[in-house]
């Protein structure tokens, strides 16, 4: 993993989804060797949301293409909804074609997720962290219907919002409050003319009347992923994204919080409340991986060992 050999990418996440205990020992171990020897920040980060239809996997198959012009290479991680609602439909069907075609610089992983992602943040940024070290960039790809896009955000640098033209879904999205999230907006389909036209600005007014982070407004592009129209300036749009976390010094904070929510996440799962109770309950736990010198993955290891020791004193 260390030396970026694509072929220990797939052993690496068979660990990661194996519950024997023996090797989820061995894959906490994997993990920690990435978090404290692998050159940070690694791989640039970036998840895609948005309502089903609105062309995420079309759009992503554009970048990547875009990036392998470059001579980049993309790690993608699809968030499988699998739900009753969407009836199990593959989210990244394109871009999967793709990564199949025998193309050492694209890989492609997808994830089952019930109703949301959560439970499955550890999962998906154990993913993400092993996919960091060997590709250039890693995409989160997943249903935006809510919860998802303050999951997904926790696992990414930069979170792209892909609206769907002339769809409720986005006025849906202002009402939910969740106008904060996204860092950039492309509204899809702009070879379509006005309704893509009038999603743009409905967007971009929506935007003006929102709170935002000092220093960095979320552009709203109109990008066609059928014709490749904007794909160049949604490109350079992220990169200035990235530029902005580094200019202020957010990027380490951002990655921060996302591995404290996956711990978190972790051991709730595998200990549930009362085990967190423990050590102090989820509040104190949150502030001890917050101010961790040592990687989440670390300081896991370390809560665990901690609440497994109150359990067997009772
Ligand atoms: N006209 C037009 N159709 C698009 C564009 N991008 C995607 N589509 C179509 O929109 C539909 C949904 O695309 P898909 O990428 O599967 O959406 P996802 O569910 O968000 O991943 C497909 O029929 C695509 O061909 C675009 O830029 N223009
Ligand atoms: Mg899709």
């Amino acid at each position: 993993m260390l030396a970026r050999d694509r072929g220990a990418v797939a052993p690496a996440l068979n660990l990661l989804d194996d519950t024997r205990p023996e090797r989820r020992r061995e894959a906490l171990d994997l993990l920690e060797v990435l978090e404290s020897d692998a050159p940070a920040p690694g791989a640039r980060r970036i998840g895609v949301t948005g309502a089903p239809g609105a062309g995420k996997s079309t759009l992503l198959d554009a970048i990547v293409r875009n990036l392998r012009d470059q001579g980049r290479t993309v790690g993608i991680v699809a968030i499988d909804p699998s739900s009753r609602r969407t009836g199990g439909a593959l989210l990244g069907d394109r871009v999967r074609v793709r990564a199949g075609a025998a193309d050492p610089g694209v890989f492609f992983r997808s994830m089952a997720s019930r109703e949301r992602l959560g439970g499955l943040a550890d999962a998906t940024h154990a993913s993400v962290t092993v996919l960091g070290v060997v590709f250039d960039y890693v995409f989160i790809e997943t249903v935006g219907v809510g919860q998802s896009e303050a999951d997904v955000e926790m696992v990414c640098d930069s979170l792209l919002f892909a609206a769907q033209p002339g769809a409720g879904d986005t006025l849906q999205f202002m009402k939910a409050g969740l106008m904060e999230i996204p860092d950039v907006f492309a509204v899809n389909k702009s070879d379509l003319g006005p309704p893509a036209e009038r999603t743009r600005n409905e967007l971009e007014n929506a935007l003006g009347m929102s709170e935002r982070d000092a220093g960095w407004t979320p552009p709203v592009l109109a990008v066609s992923a059928r014709d490749g129209t904007g794909i160049a300036e949604l490109m350079a749009t992220l990169d200035a994204h990235r530029q902005h976390l580094l200019d202020t010094d957010t990027l380490d904070a951002r990655r921060r919080r996302g591995a404290s929510a996956a711990v978190l996440d972790a051991l709730e799962r595998r200990y549930g409340g009362f085990g967190l109770d423990g050590i102090g309950g989820r509040a104190a736990a949150a502030e001890r991986l917050n101010a961790a010198p040592e990687g989440a993955f670390n300081l896991l290891r370390k809560l665990s060992a901690e609440i497994e020791d109150r359990l067997r004193k009772g």
